[in-house]
Protein backbone atom coordinates (compact mmCIF):
# COMPACT_ATOMS: atom_id res chain seq x y z
CA UNK A 1 0.00 0.00 0.00
CA UNK A 2 1.09 3.27 -1.18
CA UNK A 3 1.36 6.27 1.46
CA UNK A 4 -0.54 9.06 0.34
CA UNK A 5 2.54 11.20 0.06
CA UNK A 6 4.76 8.48 -2.18
CA UNK A 7 1.20 8.51 -4.35
CA UNK A 8 1.62 12.25 -4.91
CA UNK A 9 5.27 11.63 -5.66
CA UNK A 10 4.66 8.55 -8.12
CA UNK A 11 1.89 10.84 -9.84
CA UNK A 12 4.36 13.10 -10.14
CA UNK A 13 6.79 11.22 -11.68
CA UNK A 14 3.91 10.24 -14.53
CA UNK A 15 4.07 14.06 -15.35
CA UNK A 16 7.45 14.13 -15.29
CA UNK A 17 7.67 11.25 -17.92
CA UNK A 18 4.87 12.75 -20.23
CA UNK A 19 6.31 16.23 -20.21
CA UNK A 20 10.03 14.36 -21.50
CA UNK A 21 7.24 12.69 -23.99
CA UNK A 22 6.21 16.15 -25.24
CA UNK A 23 9.33 17.24 -24.72
CA UNK A 24 11.03 14.56 -27.13
CA UNK A 25 7.96 15.13 -29.84
CA UNK A 26 8.76 18.58 -30.03
CA UNK A 27 12.31 17.96 -31.21
CA UNK A 28 11.27 15.31 -33.69
CA UNK A 29 9.31 17.79 -35.06
CA UNK A 30 11.90 20.40 -35.11
CA UNK A 31 14.41 17.92 -36.94
CA UNK A 32 11.16 17.15 -39.48
CA UNK A 33 11.16 20.47 -40.38
CA UNK A 34 14.81 20.79 -41.22
CA UNK A 35 14.81 17.61 -42.94
CA UNK A 36 16.76 15.47 -40.54
CA UNK A 37 14.96 12.59 -41.08
CA UNK A 38 17.18 10.10 -38.72
CA UNK A 39 17.21 12.39 -35.88
CA UNK A 40 13.49 13.00 -36.03
CA UNK A 41 13.26 9.27 -35.79
CA UNK A 42 15.79 8.96 -32.73
CA UNK A 43 13.41 11.54 -31.20
CA UNK A 44 10.36 10.06 -31.87
CA UNK A 45 11.46 6.49 -30.50
CA UNK A 46 12.64 8.58 -27.73
CA UNK A 47 9.13 9.82 -26.94
CA UNK A 48 7.42 6.66 -27.43
CA UNK A 49 10.61 5.56 -24.83
CA UNK A 50 9.13 8.12 -22.77
CA UNK A 51 5.49 7.05 -22.86
CA UNK A 52 6.18 3.83 -21.95
CA UNK A 53 8.04 5.55 -18.56
CA UNK A 54 4.92 7.14 -17.61
CA UNK A 55 3.07 4.00 -18.25
CA UNK A 56 5.33 1.45 -16.23
CA UNK A 57 3.87 3.94 -13.46
CA UNK A 58 1.16 4.77 -13.95
CA UNK A 59 0.59 0.57 -13.74
CA UNK A 60 2.25 0.93 -10.90
CA UNK A 61 0.07 3.27 -9.04
CA UNK A 62 -3.05 1.33 -9.70
CA UNK A 63 -1.95 -1.91 -9.30
CA UNK A 64 -0.57 -1.25 -5.38
CA UNK A 65 -4.36 0.40 -4.80
CA UNK A 66 -3.22 3.67 -5.53
CA UNK A 67 -5.13 7.00 -7.19
CA UNK A 68 -3.55 8.12 -10.77
CA UNK A 69 -4.56 11.56 -10.46
CA UNK A 70 -3.10 14.14 -14.02
CA UNK A 71 -2.26 17.40 -13.57
CA UNK A 72 -2.14 19.49 -17.10
CA UNK A 73 1.43 18.62 -19.14
CA UNK A 74 3.45 21.46 -19.50
CA UNK A 75 4.14 22.66 -23.23
CA UNK A 76 7.39 21.34 -24.32
CA UNK A 77 10.13 24.57 -26.26
CA UNK A 78 9.11 24.84 -29.93
CA UNK A 79 12.29 26.35 -31.04
CA UNK A 80 16.33 25.33 -30.35
CA UNK A 81 19.20 27.54 -32.07
CA UNK A 82 20.79 24.32 -33.75
CA UNK A 83 20.59 20.18 -33.73
CA UNK A 84 23.97 20.84 -31.35
CA UNK A 85 21.63 22.65 -29.00
CA UNK A 86 19.09 20.40 -28.87
CA UNK A 87 21.05 17.56 -27.58
CA UNK A 88 22.84 20.12 -25.03
CA UNK A 89 18.66 20.27 -23.52
CA UNK A 90 18.64 16.41 -24.17
CA UNK A 91 21.53 15.92 -21.90
CA UNK A 92 20.80 18.00 -19.73
CA UNK A 93 16.93 17.69 -19.29
CA UNK A 94 18.13 13.58 -18.45
CA UNK A 95 20.33 14.81 -16.07
CA UNK A 96 17.45 16.25 -13.98
CA UNK A 97 15.08 13.48 -14.08
CA UNK A 98 17.77 11.30 -12.98
CA UNK A 99 17.44 13.65 -10.02
CA UNK A 100 13.76 13.22 -9.96
CA UNK A 101 14.19 9.31 -9.67
CA UNK A 102 16.62 9.28 -6.81
CA UNK A 103 15.07 11.80 -4.65
CA UNK A 104 11.54 9.00 -5.48
CA UNK A 105 14.07 6.40 -3.92
CA UNK A 106 14.92 8.61 -1.41
CA UNK A 107 11.51 9.29 -0.06
CA UNK A 108 10.48 5.36 -0.54
CA UNK A 109 14.02 4.57 1.07
CA UNK A 110 12.47 6.53 4.30
CA UNK A 111 9.38 5.66 4.49
CA UNK A 112 10.73 2.11 4.45
CA UNK A 113 8.55 1.00 1.14
CA UNK A 114 10.52 -1.56 -0.28
CA UNK A 115 7.97 -2.32 -2.85
CA UNK A 116 8.61 0.80 -4.41
CA UNK A 117 12.42 0.69 -3.64
CA UNK A 118 12.25 -2.28 -5.87
CA UNK A 119 10.07 -0.81 -8.53
CA UNK A 120 12.19 2.31 -8.81
CA UNK A 121 15.27 0.19 -9.15
CA UNK A 122 14.55 -0.15 -13.04
CA UNK A 123 14.33 3.61 -13.48
CA UNK A 124 17.72 4.15 -11.52
CA UNK A 125 19.36 1.92 -14.13
CA UNK A 126 17.36 3.39 -16.98
CA UNK A 127 18.71 6.83 -16.31
CA UNK A 128 22.23 5.58 -16.09
CA UNK A 129 21.61 4.33 -19.83
CA UNK A 130 19.76 7.94 -20.99
CA UNK A 131 22.41 9.69 -19.35
CA UNK A 132 24.90 7.39 -21.57
CA UNK A 133 23.20 7.26 -24.61
CA UNK A 134 22.14 11.02 -24.82
CA UNK A 135 25.84 12.37 -23.72
CA UNK A 136 26.94 10.11 -26.24
CA UNK A 137 25.19 12.10 -28.61
CA UNK A 138 26.15 15.30 -27.66
CA UNK A 139 29.85 14.42 -27.99
CA UNK A 140 28.93 13.01 -31.49
CA UNK A 141 27.42 15.84 -32.90
CA UNK A 142 29.81 18.26 -30.88
CA UNK A 143 32.54 16.51 -32.46
CA UNK A 144 30.66 16.77 -36.66
CA UNK A 145 30.82 20.60 -35.88
CA UNK A 146 30.08 22.50 -39.14
CA UNK A 147 31.37 19.60 -41.17
CA UNK A 148 27.58 18.76 -43.27
CA UNK A 149 29.12 15.43 -44.12
CA UNK A 150 29.92 14.40 -40.78
CA UNK A 151 26.24 15.69 -39.65
CA UNK A 152 24.41 13.97 -42.30
CA UNK A 153 26.52 10.59 -41.09
CA UNK A 154 25.09 11.44 -38.02
CA UNK A 155 21.69 11.86 -38.87
CA UNK A 156 21.67 8.47 -40.60
CA UNK A 157 23.26 6.68 -37.78
CA UNK A 158 20.70 7.66 -35.22
CA UNK A 159 17.85 6.80 -37.63
CA UNK A 160 19.09 3.19 -36.82
CA UNK A 161 17.73 3.03 -33.61
CA UNK A 162 14.24 1.01 -32.69
CA UNK A 163 11.92 0.97 -30.70
CA UNK A 164 11.82 -1.90 -27.63
CA UNK A 165 9.20 -2.71 -25.26
CA UNK A 166 10.89 -3.10 -21.82
CA UNK A 167 11.01 -6.53 -20.88
CA UNK A 168 7.45 -7.69 -19.09
CA UNK A 169 5.87 -4.50 -19.82
CA UNK A 170 2.30 -4.78 -21.35
CA UNK A 171 0.97 -2.00 -23.35
CA UNK A 172 -2.55 -3.09 -23.58
CA UNK A 173 -3.42 -5.74 -20.48
CA UNK A 174 -6.87 -5.69 -21.10
CA UNK A 175 -6.39 -5.95 -25.10
CA UNK A 176 -3.54 -8.56 -25.73
CA UNK A 177 -4.91 -8.28 -29.05
CA UNK A 178 -4.03 -4.61 -30.19
CA UNK A 179 -0.49 -4.77 -31.78
CA UNK A 180 1.20 -1.04 -32.37
CA UNK A 181 1.76 -0.46 -36.14
CA UNK A 182 -1.07 -2.84 -37.47
CA UNK A 183 -3.45 -0.20 -37.71
CA UNK A 184 -3.02 1.23 -41.72
FE1 LIG B 1 12.03 8.76 -18.63
O1 LIG B 1 13.80 8.87 -18.99
FE2 LIG B 1 14.13 10.25 -20.16
O2 LIG B 1 13.27 11.57 -19.32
Amino acid sequence: MLSSRMNDALNGQVNAELYSSYLYLSMSAYFEARKFRGLASWMRVQAGEELVHAMKMYDYVVSTGGRARFPAVDAPPFEWSSPLNVFENVYNHERKVTGLINALMDMAMAEKDSNTQAFLKWYVDEQVEEEESSGGALNKIRAAGTDTKAIQSFDKDMGQRKFKFPRGFVMFPYNQETTIGSMK
